[in-house]
């Protein structure tokens, strides 16, 4: 059956926590959409029960949850590669470990629906002093280098209009954590409509998964992706020119 919002689930050796975030997401979208939704867990070669567990969704879900298994290591291929394949008119994306007040999706599809093509999420509520400040100095960064005004690029939580996927899928390039930044950089250049919303955060909502966030190589390799993504969205420019 065509569903018209389709939200990717990216995971990687996620096994303990992918049952449940799929349970509480499968639960949320209902109510949000009347059940006019499809959630693709996105697995990059997983070495845990991550596969499994998301066979077992898939069963239990019928038409609803679907287990897509990506050769290619990294997030931006696993989204990528699911993107293409599943049309949609409403594209969302979030991590399975669900970091915010999942009501708060309301705002994103509502967004999409009144036409704007990519909605960005702004985190509201305590975050450790060093992702703070990540936050900030990438907001300085996409200001000097793109001229661009949005106050949280990084947040892996947003939603797509068709023509936003079409970026996603064809013009960006990165692979892991600044995809997100690259994503919203790309769509400002096409010149295509971006709104922020709020979203209230929950930092751990599943206690005793490890992070994997180290602020100071974060940020280093956060520098370093801008100038990526800068390089590339000059030739994107240049090509339209
Ligand atoms: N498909 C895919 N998903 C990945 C890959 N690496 C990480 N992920 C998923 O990407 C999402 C974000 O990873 P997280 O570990 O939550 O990263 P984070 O939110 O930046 O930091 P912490 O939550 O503090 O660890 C999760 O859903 C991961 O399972 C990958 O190579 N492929
Ligand atoms: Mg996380």
């Amino acid at each position: 059956m065509n569903k018209s919002i389709l939200c990717v689930v990216p995971v990687y050796n996620e096994q303990e926590i992918l049952a449940e975030a799929i349970k509480l997401l499968h639960e949320q979208l209902t109510k949000l959409t009347a059940g006019n939704f499809r959630i693709v867990v996105a697995n990059n070669g997983s070495t845990d029960n991550t596969g499994k567990v998301a066979d077992e969704l898939a069963q239990t879900y019928q038409d609803t949850v679907i287990h897509e298994f990506i050769k290619q290591k990294g997030r931006g291929n696993a989204f990528r590669a699911v993107f293409a394949k599943y049309k949609c008119k409403i594209g969302m994306y979030i991590d399975v470990d669900l970091p915010c007040e999942l009501s708060d999706l309301r705002r994103h599809i509502s967004a999409i629906k009144k036409g704007v093509d990519l909605v960005v999420s702004h985190r509201v509520g305590s975050r450790p002093l060093g992702r703070r400040a990540m936050t900030l100095s990438l907001r300085t960064l996409n200001r000097l280098a793109f001229g661009l005004r949005v106050s949280d690029s990084q947040c892996a939580i947003k939603a797509m209009s068709p023509d936003a996927i079409n970026i996603l899928v064809n013009s960006c390039c990165e692979n892991g954590w600044f995809l997100d930044t690259e994503l919203v950089v790309m769509v400002h250049r096409a010149g295509l409509s971006i709104h922020e919303v709020p979203i209230h955060w929950i930092e751990e909502r599943f206690t005793g998964r490890a992070s994997k966030v180290s602020p100071l190589h974060d940020m280093a390799e956060g520098a370093k992706a801008i100038g990526r993504i800068w390089k590339r969205a000059r030739s994107v420019v240049g090509k339209h020119q």
